[in-house]
């Protein structure tokens, strides 16, 4: 309808003069050099790598934005049903090696820069982390961008366009100490759309009205605005043009820059201290995972950008001229755990207040629009706010609230007269002092598909923290749909040679786009030569994370040796601490062997990595007893070369593209129930390794999928672990273990320091309730490891075991999943744009 708007003859004229993509490496090195010579105005006498990694991504984007302009034209005139995925954290690493691999430039690059002069590697190795993000839920986030545009769905991620993403870990002393991530300095893959403003408003009062046909309204005003200010982000798909947009928000005051008069006047601070409250709404990312802490900012963040983005998403629907009931035909919002489900509280107010709906049917709308994701079972991630916090900040959207919760309950009452305790239970607002308000209620209430993100993880919120909803709703509202990963970046670009050998079986690249197609590998299991080049595929990359480790903490770790690996957030339910202890145990009985004994053993190198939430003391004493067991290991000539303990600083998506390549083993041992999926066990075991880990995520699926033989389980079983803890809390003292508390013991006597600086730890084991059930799993965590170094003097059972749960992972592509969401809760077709052969 706007094209129409444009006359033929400009239209015409612009075509002609339409910007157009480069091809091959002549015109490739001509636009790097225009841009080091115009954009940066510099020359070949001062390009550095940094200059040419400008030069280049310049230069690529260019192509990806006539990719992108073209999607984003051709979605719009095809007017199809678009997602939009709802993320506060989208972590997407590094953006260069992706988008040449995506847009099959990456040949073309690696010859023209090195014509020039530069090292492709050097030159990737010079771009900033996109940090926006803590962990899994974030990381999954990116992945499902990937697949979405490689999938040629319309799709658009909206978030916030934090200063500061996650803090830069730095260990000092053995502890950690976090430094700020200021990653914006030169960020290419950005675009502000300074046109696209929108005000937010906060605080304020309701007042009731009468509108002009004597309608009774409620109208909130008098509040504080801020602009939400869009810039966005091209996402390529991997072989289509499709390249979608990720929007992020950054937030500025509304109106002028700041208060001249205060200024004038002489009131220095105060001029700019508006300025500065409407500039920290997106300064910083909240550093939590799996925690949920309150604060009020926290809350103004997520207002601010549920806000922005449903202003934006009705605008566009507007444009169409449909009538509001097909607004779910148009569009779906799947909310990433319930961080955005105040959009649910905001599209039902722009329907009443604004837009004059009638209750009823602006409801029916909404619910059909929404899908909300759970990512977590643990309490203290289930966000709660305090209703005087909400009542302050956001007056209407409480009211609205309340009426949400009014009608839900009185229908829960007419199914089930009379249980007034289910209404109590099932309620959006929780009794106490404060009350507060039960955000994953509210996002299930809202939306027509709750899912989980593991079987187990499904099958637990059903029987545990939503059983209620489940009787009320019934079962098919309740649905999995089992993460997973984008092997473009996992294996594709984290292990090229991989990649490589991989395509030279399948017969082609066609594995990254269908995962299901390394099935072949299993008929190679048994060929000689493969398997020699599959582990020497391996070692390669231990070599190369052992030349990393070498560099940034100057030990030297023997490639040959076992590598165990365990990266991810340090959280007492992912149980890091258990690995330090079994590593300690090893240690132990190193100690104790004769000089013949120990030569039997296999070498080991453990390897740690993750950040601990700033104020997560028990996270932070787990870091500081890894780094201390380190300091005495690696120095102790008795042992040496038989066991290391390595700690990698600031863990990131761009280090972990270097480590999860080099696993022999890695570890994925949360306390059964507790971790939802988990990811970074399917990025292992694409890449070759094997895990050792407990029933729980998605290590079960893995399991049902690769077969038993091929994985190390261990522990307790999610059906067990409540009355484990009740024996923990109420049973007669029962002694523990005593391989652990061996290990205690020698904790307790110093052998890592002070022991006061483990008091805390100690004691959540023994006087404390044990909670995460480490000494009920310790004795079989032991055994297993044992197992794992009997497997590996096995080297080619060990290939064998390797090579067959790679060619079995293809269930773990995060297309498979987003293909699930499309089919079951969007209901969006893919757009026709043209993927490449
Ligand atoms: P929005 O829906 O207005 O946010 O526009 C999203 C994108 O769709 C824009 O960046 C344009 O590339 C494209 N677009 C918007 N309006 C039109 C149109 O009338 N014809 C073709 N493409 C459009
Ligand atoms: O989401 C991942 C899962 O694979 C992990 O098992 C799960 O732990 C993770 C509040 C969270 N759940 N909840 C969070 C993050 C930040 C925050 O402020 C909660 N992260 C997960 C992907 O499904």
């Amino acid at each position: 309808a706007v094209e129409a708007s444009i006359p033929q003859p400009l239209r015409e004229t612009w075509r002609k003069l339409a910007a157009s993509e480069f091809t091959g490496k002549e015109s490739f090195q001509r636009e790097v050099v225009r841009h080091v010579e115009t954009t940066l105005a510099r020359s070949i006498y001062n390009c550095d790598d940094n200059a040419a990694y400008s030069g280049t991504a310049l230069a690529i984007r260019d192509n990806l934005v006539i990719k992108w302009n073209k999607t984003q034209q051709q979605q719009t005139l095809q007017d199809q049903k678009r997602v939009y995925y709802l993320s506060l954290e989208f972590l997407m690493g590094r953006t260069l090696d992706n988008a040449m691999l995506n847009t099959g430039l990456k040949d073309t690059a690696r010859e023209g820069v090195s014509e020039l002069g530069f090292r492709i590697e050097d030159i990737i190795d010079q771009e900033h982390d996109a940090a926006l993000g803590n962990g899994g839920l974030g990381r999954l986030a990116a992945c499902f961008l990937d697949s979405l545009a490689t999938l040629n769905y319309p799709a658009w991620g909206y978030g916030l366009r934090y200063r500061y993403g996650i803090f830069k870990q730095e260990i000092i002393n053995g502890f950690q100490a976090e430094v700020p991530d200021y990653w914006l300095d030169f960020n290419p893959w950005e675009f502000p759309r300074h046109d696209v403003a929108i005000d937010v408003m906060f605080y304020g009062v309701v007042n009731k009205t009468t509108d002009d046909d004597g309608k009774k309204k409620k109208v909130w005003e008098g509040g504080e605005i801020v602009q939400a200010i869009a810039y966005d982000v091209p996402i390529p798909g991997y072989g289509t043009d499709c390249t979608n947009n990720l929007r992020l928000w950054s937030s500025k005051p509304s109106g002028g820059e700041f208060d001249f008069g205060k200024f004038n006047s002489g009131d220095y601070e105060g001029s700019i201290r508006d300025q500065q409250r409407a500039e920290t709404i997106s300064a910083v990312l909240y550093p939590n995972d799996n925690i949920d802490a309150g604060k009020e900012l926290r809350l103004k963040q997520q207002y601010f950008w549920v806000a922005a983005s449903l202003h934006d998403i009705v605008r566009r629907f507007k444009k169409s001229h449909r009538p509001w009931k097909e607004f779910p035909d148009q569009v779906a919002i799947q909310l990433n755990d319930t961080h955005p489900t105040l959009a649910i509280v905001e599209l039902q107010r722009i329907f009443i207040d604004i837009e004059n709906l009638e209750w009823d049917e602006a409801w029916q709308i909404v619910t059909r629009t929404f899908g909300y994701t759970n990512h977590t079972v643990l309490p203290e991630a289930l966000e709660k706010w305090s209703v005087p916090l909400v009542q302050n900040l956001l007056p209407r959207h409480l009211q609205i609230i309340y009426d949400i919760n009014l009608f839900f309950l009185q229908s829960v009452e007419r199914k089930f007269p009379k249980d007034r305790d289910l209404l109590r239970r099932v309620s959006v607002v929780e009794e106490g002092t404060p009350q507060v308000l039960r955000m994953a209620y509210l996002a299930i209430i809202g939306s027509h598909k709750v899912n989980g993100v593991a079987e187990l993880h499904s099958d637990l919120i059903k029987a545990t923290i939503f059983k209620d909803f489940v009787d009320i709703f019934g079962q098919d509202k309740f649905t999995n749909v089992t993460n997973g990963i984008t092997p473009r970046r996992w294996l594709h670009q984290a292990n090229p040679k991989l990649s490589h050998l991989i395509a030279s079986k399948v017969g082609s690249y066609d594995f990254l786009r269908d995962l299901t197609k390394l099935n072949v590998l299993e008929q190679s299991v048994d060929d000689k030569k493969f398997k020699k080049e599959w582990m020497e595929i391996k070692l390669a990359a231990k070599v190369k994370l052992a030349k990393y480790i070498k560099d940034t903490t100057q030990i030297a770790v023997n490639p040959h040796s076992l590598f165990d690996i365990q990266v991810k957030r340090i959280h007492e339910y992912k149980r890091q601490q258990m690995n330090i202890f079994g590593v300690i145990y090893r240690y132990l009985r190193l100690k104790e062997m004769t000089p013949e004994e120990r030569k039997k053993q296999v070498p080991r190198t453990s390897i740690f990595g993750g950040k601990a939430a700033p104020g997560y003391w028990m996270a932070k004493t787990i870091i500081r007893l890894i780094t201390a067991v380190g300091e005495v290991v690696n120095k102790d000539d008795e042992i040496n070369g038989l066991l290391k303990v390595i700690f990698i600083e600031d863990y990131n998506v761009s280090k972990a593209e270097i480590i999860v390549p080099a696993s022999d083993i890695s570890e994925h041992i949360s306390t059964a129930g507790t971790e939802a999926s988990g990811t970074s066990n399917m990025k292992f075991v694409l890449n070759g390794g094997l895990i050792i880990g407990t029933c729980d995520g998605a290590n079960i699926e893995i399991t049902r999928e690769i077969g038993e033989e091929n994985i190390f389980l261990l522990g307790n079983l999610a059906e067990h672990v409540e009355d484990l803890r009740h024996q923990h809390r109420f049973g007669k003292d029962v002694a523990m273990d005593p391989k652990l508390r061996e290990v205690c013991d020698a904790i307790e006597a110093g052998r890592f320091g002070p022991e006061v600086t483990y008091s805390g730890l100690i004691a959540s084991l023994t006087i404390g309730f044990d909670y995460y059930l480490v000494s009920d799993d310790f004795s079989s965590y032991i055994a297993t490891q044992d197992l794992v170094d009997e497997a590996y003097r096995d080297q080619d059972g060990w290939a064998t075991k390797s090579i067959t749960s790679v060619a079995r992972m293809g269930f773990f592509s995060a297309d498979r999943a987003i293909n699930e969401y499309a089919d079951e809760i969007w209901s969006i077709e893919p757009s026709d744009i043209k993927s490449r052969p």
